[in-house]
């Protein structure tokens, strides 16, 4: 079986320090958590930004600061930044890091109830507009599927020439209005992407693990990190994201696999050079 990568999804929009107090919202803290992720085993970190007081933004200034000092810390990593950013933001401020050029970006599927009142929303002309946006640039998209459906319109827009083959997925499993994070589903969401696609898994909440343990098992890609699951084990919050990556990477010794470094996820993912 090939290496797995590990993505590091160190701070996402809605996690707080109420959560954990480790959760970073600084430009230092950011370059210091992607640091140990790294070195830890994460090939990619998967990065939303923070005002100083944890609100979340797009800020396109924002994502040059904390991409400067992960690189200055970590100049191998490959940064992905989100284009989901929070709910509610508008598709102008979410597109900001796009036109940095990154080597990836996150292009989310579809529209979803996303826990209590919040709807998360992409409209197809939405998802239609980012990929674009993507293919001129050259971003490799990681398309976020938070439901089967949005499998489905990730490859009708690609039949109409919006996303480009082969296609890489997050299956984000385990959100309040997504499908769940169970083995079943994860079978039945492996099952449908076309041949030749790669995947990684995001089990959200105390499925974390079980979801990743699943993912190496089967040949997927895991991410974890703070964005998804802030505790290391039952009631006991993680010191850093880099506890998460740890495990992973246990998990991943004893099942076999090996762990790979970002220049054997440009292979694996065939990023464009920068
Ligand atoms: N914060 C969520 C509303 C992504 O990064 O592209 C969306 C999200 C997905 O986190
Ligand atoms: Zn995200």
């Amino acid at each position: 079986m090939g290496k797995l990568i590990i993505t590091a999804a160190i701070c996402g929009a809605e996690v707080t320090k109420e959560n954990n107090p480790n959760v970073p919202y600084t430009v230092e803290e950011i370059a210091e958590e992607s640091e140990k992720a790294y070195k830890a085993g994460a090939s990619i970190i998967h990065l939303h930004v923070r005002k100083d007081d944890g609100t979340p933004t797009q800020n396109r200034e924002r994502f040059i600061a904390c991409f400067k000092a992960i690189k200055d810390r970590c100049p191998n990593v490959i940064v992905q930044p989100s284009t989901g950013g929070a709910v509610g933001m508008s598709n102008s401020e979410r597109l900001q890091p796009v036109d940095l050029s990154p080597e990836m970006a996150t292009l989310d599927a579809g529209t979803c109830n996303f826990g209590g009142d919040d709807i998360f929303v992409n409209t197809e002309h939405t998802i239609s507009q980012f990929a674009q946006k993507m293919i001129e640039l050259g971003v490799k998209p990681e398309i976020e599927v938070f439901d089967k459906g949005m499998l489905d319109m990730a490859i009708r827009l690609q039949k109409k020439g919006f996303i480009k083959t082969p296609m890489h997925f997050n299956f984000v499993m385990g959100v309040n209005g997504g499908i769940a994070a169970t083995p079943r589903d994860l079978v039945f969401m492996e099952g449908s992407i076309p041949a030749g696609s790669t995947y990684t898994v995001s089990g959200v909440g105390r499925s974390e693990f079980q979801m990743a343990a699943m993912a190496i098992i089967m040949g997927g890609h895991v991410r974890v990190g703070f964005e998804d699951n802030v505790y290391i084990e039952k009631g006991i919050l993680a010191k850093s994201n880099s506890e998460l990556v740890e495990k992973v990477v246990r998990l991943a010794n004893e099942l076999g696999r090996k762990i790979a470094t970002p220049n054997d996820a440009r292979k694996i993912l065939g990023l464009l050079p920068r």
